[in-house]
């Protein structure tokens, strides 16, 4: 049975099967990512919800393991050299699965690149910009009754993103191309996130981006997605 008493997160949330990746994790956009990839890899792993409604992501033991206190991260107690190892950073997460496994990222260079450089324009890009546009749109709306500065920029921002995503979509099925891949499974969460979490399909014009619309829906009918979108799930 693997030793995991070197990650101290492991005291306030004990592995029940500590021979099985440890999910650290909530239902978000950035949480689904890495359930999602698990269901895609069928890698057994024990769930753990981190409710971030009650800060729980900045106590110490959390902290141990992402000094950043955010969802999501794992312990694999079979990392590099058999040896256990803690990641966070979704993007990092799910580019780590992909190697662990050699799937769902291209084995030819050249197409494994394109794949990395779709997955870091959601990291820097959709993920943080959608990311602000909800907040101040949905969650900060009161605070920023009065001055409609952030919601414009953040909800004009989103949209030129949306309009990248249509015209990749119009000529490649995935976003790496023929193949389904992690660029797919950082991305699709964060244009239904805004259209679940944030009720902003109208406001962010959805309808002007039917290959988008359509590359989510394919991506939503997978079995792997539609299991790893209740992990982490409250209620
Ligand atoms: N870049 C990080 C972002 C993670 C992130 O922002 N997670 C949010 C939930 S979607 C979180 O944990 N928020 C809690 C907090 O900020 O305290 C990643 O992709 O893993």
């Amino acid at each position: 049975m693997a030793d995991l008493s070197a990650f101290p997160i492991t005291q306030r949330w004990p592995a029940q099967n500590p021979d099985v990746i440890q999910l650290y994790s909530l239902a978000t956009p950035n949480g689904v990512k890495v359930s999602i990839a698990l269901e895609e890899l069928g890698l057994p792993y024990e769930a753990h919800l981190i409710d971030i409604g009650t800060d729980v992501q900045k106590a110490p033991e959390f902290l141990s393991l992402n000094p950043n206190g955010r969802i999501p991260a794992i312990i694999d107690p079979d990392g590099p050299n058999g040896q256990p190892i803690g990641l966070f950073e979704s993007g990092a997460i799910l580019v780590y699965l992909a190697e662990k496994t050699g799937k769902l990222l291209p084995q030819d260079p050249a197409k494994r690149y394109d794949a990395l450089c779709w997955l870091f324009f959601q990291m820097g890009g959709v993920g943080p910009m959608f990311g602000q546009f909800g907040h101040f749109y949905k969650y900060a709306a009161a605070k920023v009754a009065n001055n409609s500065y952030p919601v414009d920029r953040y909800r004009e921002e989103s949209k030129r993103l949306l309009g990248v995503l249509e015209e990749r979509l119009k000529t490649q099925e995935w976003l790496a191309g023929d193949d389904y891949s992690i660029a797919d499974i950082a991305t699709f969460p964060w244009v239904n996130g805004a259209r679940i979490h944030y009720g902003a399909a109208d406001v962010l014009t959805f309808d002007a981006f039917p290959h988008v619309m359509a590359w989510v829906d394919k991506a939503l009918a997978r079995p792997a997605v539609e299991k790893g979108m209740t992990v982490c799930k409250i209620g």
